[in-house]
């Protein structure tokens, strides 16, 4: 099989299968976990390093971590904030696991102190367009995963998304996004390309994004797939955000099936059992391995 790998930082990332992303909050408000480790407002850095060990024991590659709540509706949060946020956190994963760690951020000032910390990956859902991230980005020299929203951002994106063809629309953005990468100097090979689930999207155009995944796939670059507990889910299920596991299980697997690279969720452990069963009955030569 064809070893496909990311070079993120002093660690590589094999992504020949998919890579599960842990998502690692660090906000009071966040929708999906609800700001779980903040007792009154205090942040409990225990608390997010016990929920992080149990993501890498679980089989997290990644841990996303980051500051500003990007759910629908969220209100802004100033960069003194994120920063006091993220960085006592990322110091700290950094030091207790053997993981790559991914900052989820638009604030090129915060990108800039993160990269000086040594995570391995950039997730922007702004796509590095605040003034000066793509700078930061280029001299961080790490993997930038590229996400497509629509809207100006999490305060107004939902209003009313609209689209000629939704899949042409995210593809050609995303295509953009990637020219201005490269203009500074961004190597191919370290970008990912994300279509933004519920990011300035109905249930029909993030519906269609994950039925077609497979065509963002094919632009070549490894593509990150963000699912977990999202409205969608929700809207096809019926369940309020805290029983969508099951929902959220199978758009993972789905993902994975038209070949997302890294997928991000909440519930780390059950969706690596669910990709270990898909990897199991997809491999190539299973017949003979367990043959009895
Ligand atoms: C995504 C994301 C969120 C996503 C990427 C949530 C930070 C909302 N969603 N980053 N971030 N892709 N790349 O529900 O879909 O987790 S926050």
């Amino acid at each position: 099989m064809l070893v496909r790998t990311l070079r993120c930082g002093q660690r590589t990332l094999d992504i020949s299968r998919p890579v599960v992303m842990g998502v690692v909050n660090v906000t009071p408000d966040s929708f999906s976990d609800g700001g779980i480790y903040y007792r009154q407002n205090q942040l409990s850095i225990d608390a997010v390093l016990r929920q992080a060990e149990a993501m890498v024991i679980s089989g997290a590659g990644v841990l996303d971590v980051g500051g500003e709540s990007t759910r629908p509706g969220a209100l802004t949060v100033s960069v003194a904030e994120e920063l006091d946020r993220v960085l006592p956190v990322i110091e700290q994963l950094k030091q207790q696991f053997d993981v790559v760690i991914s900052l989820d951020s638009s604030q090129p000032q915060v990108i800039e102190a993160a990269s000086k910390l040594g995570i391995g990956l950039i997730n922007d859902v702004r796509s590095l367009t605040l003034p000066g991230a793509l700078e930061v980005a280029a001299k961080a020299g790490i993997p930038v995963c590229l996400m497509h929203m629509q809207g100006e951002g999490p305060a107004t994106m939902q209003l009313k998304p609209e689209y000629g063809n939704v899949i042409e629309d995210v593809m050609e953005f995303l295509q953009q996004q990637v020219a201005r990468c490269q203009a500074v100097g961004i190597a191919a090979d370290q970008i990912l390309l994300d279509p933004g689930f519920g990011f300035g999207k109905s249930l029909g155009h993030n519906l269609t994004l994950l039925n077609r995944l497979d065509q963002i796939v094919a632009l070549g670059y490894p593509v990150l797939s963000g699912t977990s507990r999202k409205t969608m889910v929700g809207q096809v299920t019926g369940k309020d955000v805290s029983q969508r596991l099951g929902g959220s299980l199978a758009t993972a697997i789905l993902a994975a099936q038209k070949g997302a690279a890294l997928i991000r969720v909440h519930d780390v452990a059950e969706t690596v059992d669910a990709l270990n069963m898909l990897e199991a009955v997809c491999q190539e030569g299973w017949e003979i391995k367990f043959d009895t």
